[in-house]
């Protein structure tokens, strides 16, 4: 059995929607996780690490965390701890983990953990800045990399952060246009999956209530202010988890009901278009018009599959499973 189990590594900004998603990851049987490293995006760096390494504890595992990048690329850091509390896990005070993250940096331990694994899945939860710099520094890792789902971007939609923008994309677009453009094939999950039915209504937050363990009460509680910050934002009530979405589909990519391949560029010139992902769905951007904009997507990316529709009933018992 165990030789079935593939190998992945998480890239996250741990805040409360991550440590979810890490939780569904430390749960699965499908996966093993080689290390979780950590970036700069929801909070900075170091609460991120301590999120993470609170999480693996919680769980009772012992996946290395590696802390990396403390910025984006170019630009000043802009967290969001407005949507997910000071802490990123709602400030209810959860006590710090015992371990502590290795001694090696997110960026060397995304190389080092490729190379040796050749066929490993990446899946990133936040900004893209420690995978760019290891792209740039090593660029065999993308030729090992089998899958690379990014939880970012906002396809053809409005964004989360800007009416043109998701965040993770938005706080370092630099870095999410190096990704796109490296000639690694990426599974795109939009914020716009997780929002309306697809996010926790009150009968399926009692349903997770009721499995009663520590994992299903942290879920929920490590999100309360996400809930109250998402229908400030939105005007929709629930509780909404892009990054288990994601996951989720990481380790059953059935739960993508509807996804096609398209080319993908990342806006970093406008500030009012700042991280936009522009998405050819129909497929124009090799006509002689759009040729001369587009020349640096079209001589360096692969197209990038976007997901369109998510198994929401799908997706809610992977969640519950993963709390029991
Ligand atoms: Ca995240």
């Amino acid at each position: 059995m165990t030789s079935s189990r593939r190998t992945i590594l998480i890239d996250t900004d741990t805040a409360s929607d991550d440590a979810v998603a890490l939780i569904m990851a430390i749960r699965s049987p499908r996966v093993d996780i080689a290390a979780i490293t950590t970036v700069a995006g929801n909070v900075p760096v170091d609460q991120a690490t301590r999120n993470a390494l609170y999480t693996v504890e919680l769980c009772g595992a012992k996946v290395p965390v590696y802390t990396g990048a403390a910025k984006p690329l170019l630009r000043e850091l802009e967290t969001a701890e407005w949507f997910h509390g000071l802490d990123g896990l709602s400030d209810h005070g959860f006590a710090p983990a015992a371990r502590v993250a290795e001694p090696i940096h997110a960026v060397d331990a995304i190389i080092a953990t490729v190379l040796a694994n050749p066929g490993v899945e990446i899946i990133t939860l936040g900004p893209l800045t420690n995978l760019a710099v290891a792209i740039a520094r090593e660029p065999r890792i993308i030729a090992n990399i089998a899958r690379c789902v990014v939880m970012g971007g906002a396809p053809c939609c409005e964004g989360n952060v800007t009416p043109a923008a998701e965040f993770n994309i938005w706080v370092d677009p630099e870095a999410a246009r190096i990704v796109f453009l490296s000639g690694l094939r990426i599974e795109m999950i939009g914020w716009q999956l997780s929002r309306f039915d697809a996010a926790l209504q009150d009968a399926d937050i009692k349903r997770i209530g009721a499995l009663n363990t520590p994992l299903a009460d942290f879920a929920i509680r490590c999100n309360s202010a996400a809930a109250a910050a998402y229908q400030v934002q939105t005007g929709e009530v629930g509780i909404s988890l892009p990054d288990p979405i994601a996951m989720a589909i990481l380790l059953d990519p059935r739960l993508s009901l509807s996804s096609s391949r398209h080319f993908v560029s990342i806006e970093t010139n406008s500030e009012m278009t700042r991280g936009m992902t522009i998405v050819d769905r129909l497929g124009v951007t090799t006509d002689q018009r759009n040729h001369l904009v587009w020349k640096d997507v079209l001589a360096s990316a692969v197209p990038s599959d976007i997901c369109w529709e998510l198994d929401i009933a799908g997706w809610k018992k992977a969640l519950a499973d993963s709390l029991r």
